[in-house]
């Protein structure tokens, strides 16, 4: 008799995980159990935003200085009720906030974790109906337990991340999450209100052919940058067959595309922008994580991205995250100079 195929919930994953490792408290994975339902109710109103008048600016200018839309906000709420409610998380910190969030109640108090959150990256691609992302990384914390959190707790390098993950809201809905113990995808199935196992074990292609960019900062680019640019147009279309640009401007998009499928993903630094423009705590870092256990590389152009040591909580960093073979390539033309 044919038996579908079982599909596991990421409750269930989570809680396999949690067997398996039989001193675990299980507060991580009521953690991400939190967070995916966050997500769930985010999904529901990007799925229907050009439908409501859920879309157009709330009016308001976060802290990056940039128009907020009501979505933005809304995902924000989602994510701080979720966790400000659940028992796993002492607080957090997110884009659309200037500070952190500590929750300071006596079971927040004492939690183990704190989360930083940019709830919906790419909003500026709402209204256009390309893919968003939500972009999460979790810490243990190191301030006193049974205490209120502290800035400390957020201001960690990337290499003490505990987990981190996105949400891609595409022509499907997945969390993509990493914990050390590996990569894992889980698409949402509409059907019953889940998101399921689709994607066990993501490893990130050792090569790849395809390179993102914004092509419109091509001359504020650095020398070495736009030497390995040029070198990937020029790339020998015969032995492995030429590079492709594929740059969607929604990093949650290019990113996993390139994580799935082999590629290289870069936002260096530009003569406008001498900092970079994306954040570190909740842009590169998560990334960086996730790309570096699925077996791909990550900088800031000068040293492993998860080494920095962080100093402010919205800081801006040049980012490159993708497949290790393209990434070491990259790396020689910086070298070089
Ligand atoms: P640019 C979206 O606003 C975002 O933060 C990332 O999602 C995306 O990769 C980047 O900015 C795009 O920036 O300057 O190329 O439009």
């Amino acid at each position: 008799m044919a038996t579908n195929r079982r599909v596991q919930t990421l409750d269930e994953f989570t809680i396999q995980q949690m067997r398996d490792f039989p001193n675990a408290t299980g507060e991580l994975s009521g953690l991400l159990r939190d967070i995916g339902l966050a997500a769930k109710r985010v999904n529901v109103e990007v799925n229907k935003a050009g439908l409501v008048d859920i879309l157009g600016d709330a009016g308001t200018m976060n802290v990056q200085g940039e128009e907020v839309k009501k979505l933005d906000e809304f995902a924000n709420n989602q994510f701080v009720g979720v966790l400000r409610h659940g028992i796993s998380c002492a607080g957090i910190g997110s884009e659309e906030l200037d500070d952190i969030v500590v929750f300071d109640d006596e079971i927040s108090n004492n939690s183990k974790y704190v989360c930083l959150f940019d709830p919906l990256d790419g909003s500026s691609n709402i209204d256009v109906n390309v893919s968003i992302g939500t972009i999460f990384s979790v810490y243990r914390r190191v301030s006193k337990l049974g205490e209120p959190a502290t800035q400390e707790d957020f201001l960690q390098p990337g290499i003490k991340q505990v987990a981190a993950g996105y949400v891609i809201y595409g022509s499907s809905t997945m969390m993509v999450y990493a914990t050390r113990r590996g990569v894992n995808g889980f698409t949402l199935d509409p059907s019953i209100g889940e998101f399921c196992l689709s994607h066990p074990d993501i490893k990130c292609p050792e090569t790849g052919r395809m390179y993102s960019v914004n092509h419109g900062n091509f001359f504020q680019y650095e020398e070495p940058i736009k030497k390995y640019i040029t070198a990937c147009q020029k790339k020998d279309h015969t032995n492995g067959g030429p590079y492709t640009q594929r740059y969607i401007g929604s990093m949650v998009a290019d990113v996993h595309r390139n994580l799935i499928k082999g590629g290289i993903f870069m936002y260096p630094i530009t003569t406008h922008k001498p900092k970079g423009k994306l954040r570190l705590l909740y842009e590169c870092n998560p990334f960086g994580f996730i790309v570096q256990v699925a077996g791909g590389k990550a900088t800031n152009g000068i040293q492993n991205i998860l080494e920095v040591q962080p100093t402010a909580l919205h800081q801006r960093s040049a980012f490159f995250v993708g497949s290790k073979g393209m990434m070491d390539e990259l790396e020689t033309f910086i070298n070089e100079a």
